[in-house]
């Protein structure tokens, strides 16, 4: 028996609001619809999160099913179980659903409840298969019996131990995450293969001398899920011998990690290294400019005029940056004066994550469109709509406000 273990697929996420962002996220879909045909999988095994919502657009279910129709076409199973994106929701189905009914997809839990099924392989051989969405995961870690020698898991889940070994997060944060799964110890024992999904980078150990697996999501979702290498599984199951192997998808978009000494090192790097470094890659790439030394205006606008006639010249997709890494000093926060690594970029990512929320998007649409950029008018406005709250729960922020940078805004609340 050969299947295709892949996961948080994501269809319809749109990174930044990038529509070539979206787009390369059905691009590696694909391309993994061709590598379960190439290497005559018996099925595909997707663990969950395969729509990024369950509030979506056509796009992502056209290119859904252009690539379950071909599976279905070669005689390839896709069994699937719900992530926290796509999982069902007390007024709205899950997506996967859709699939389900269409008869694409053989969903083996989309809501509360585990499923299970017997997957029969074109040799004729059984494997069985143990499905738990995201939202069935009290019963995975209720479950006393021993599945059958041979049989899979598939499940939706955020396993604490994986999770801080591939983003360095200290083992702590997982108890006080509801979400988590302390530890790999909780999953029941005696499957041959553990197809896990949720975590976005690829992680694989062995449990109870059986491989357990996270693929990862095939494109990053966020910046902090690219990898170098993108993969997906493939497994091969003999009589209880299990064989894995990881193939890596090349239809990923690149990006390139610019880390520069000052201004000076950074202009040689994006006006002249960077230009031949592109060329290397199928599809331009994105580039994240980070800079160890403060910039001034003028340098930071240089900066800036550069990397936009890359992307004008279309010789790289995107960038994030200038990010100022500078080591300052901090007292007075109540840690007793001792010295932090407060950088830039922090609370840079603390306004990139509150300008993803909805609302305060709409808020500065609005503020801009009325044309009165009044710091008074704007954070009397901020206030009456109840988004200060927003603001000021961003950790980054908070630590900011302290330092008394905004006194007015401390005064007005
Ligand atoms: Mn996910």
């Amino acid at each position: 028996m050969k299947i295709l273990h892949i996961s948080d697929t994501h269809l319809g996420a749109r990174p930044r609001g990038s529509i070539e962002r979206e787009r390369d996220i059905y691009d590696v879909f694909l391309e993994i619809i061709d590598i379960a045909i190439e290497n005559r999988v018996d099925a595909v095994l997707h663990a969950g999160d395969m729509f990024h919502s369950a509030e979506l657009f056509p796009a992502p279910y056209i290119y859904a099913i252009a690539g379950l129709d071909r599976l279905r076409q070669a005689g390839i199973a896709f069994y699937i179980v719900a992530g926290n994106h796509d999982a069902a929701k007390p007024t709205r189905n899950s997506p996967l659903e859709l699939l389900g009914r269409l008869g694409y997809a053989k969903v083996l839990s989309d809501h509360g409840e585990p499923g299970f099924d017997k997957i029969v392989g074109r040799s004729g051989d059984v494997v069985e298969i143990h499905g738990y969405s995201y939202k069935a995961l009290d019963h995975l870690l209720s479950q006393g019996s021993r599945p059958k020698p041979g049989s899979i898991l598939l499940a939706h889940v955020r396993l604490c131990d994986a999770w801080s070994q591939r983003y360095g997060r200290d083992q702590s944060i997982c108890s006080s995450e509801k979400d988590f799964i302390p530890t790999i110890q909780r999953l029941p024992k005696g499957f041959s293969y553990y197809a896990l999904g949720d975590l976005h980078k690829s992680w694989r150990n062995i449990y109870e001398g059986s491989p357990i697996i996270y693929p990862g999501s095939p494109e990053a979702i966020s910046r902090d899920d690219y990898e170098e290498r993108k993969v997906v599984f493939l497994v091969e199951i003999d009589r209880g011998r299990v064989d894995v192997k990881e193939i890596p998808l090349k239809k990923v978009r690149p990006w390139i990690n610019i880390e520069a000494r000052d201004y000076q090192e950074a202009i040689k790097i994006i006006s002249t290294d960077l230009e031949s470094a592109v060329k290397r890659y199928a599809k331009p790439p994105i580039v994240v400019l980070k800079i160890k030394s403060p910039l001034s205006r003028n340098e930071r606008i240089n900066v800036v005029r550069v990397l936009d006639s890359l992307v004008e010249a279309k010789k790289i997709l995107r960038y994030e940056g200038p990010e100022i890494e500078v080591p300052q000093t901090r007292e007075g926060l109540g840690i007793g004066g001792r010295e932090i690594l407060q950088t830039q970029l922090s609370i840079e990512r603390a306004v990139e994550k509150l300008f993803s929320d909805p609302d305060v998007r709409r808020f500065m649409v609005d503020e801009i469109i009325r044309g009165e950029l009044d710091p008074d008018k704007i954070l009397s406005r901020l206030v009456d709509q109840g988004l200060v709250n927003k603001i000021l729960n961003e950790p980054e922020i908070r630590r900011h406000l302290q330092l008394g940078v905004s006194r007015n805004l401390g005064g007005r609340l």
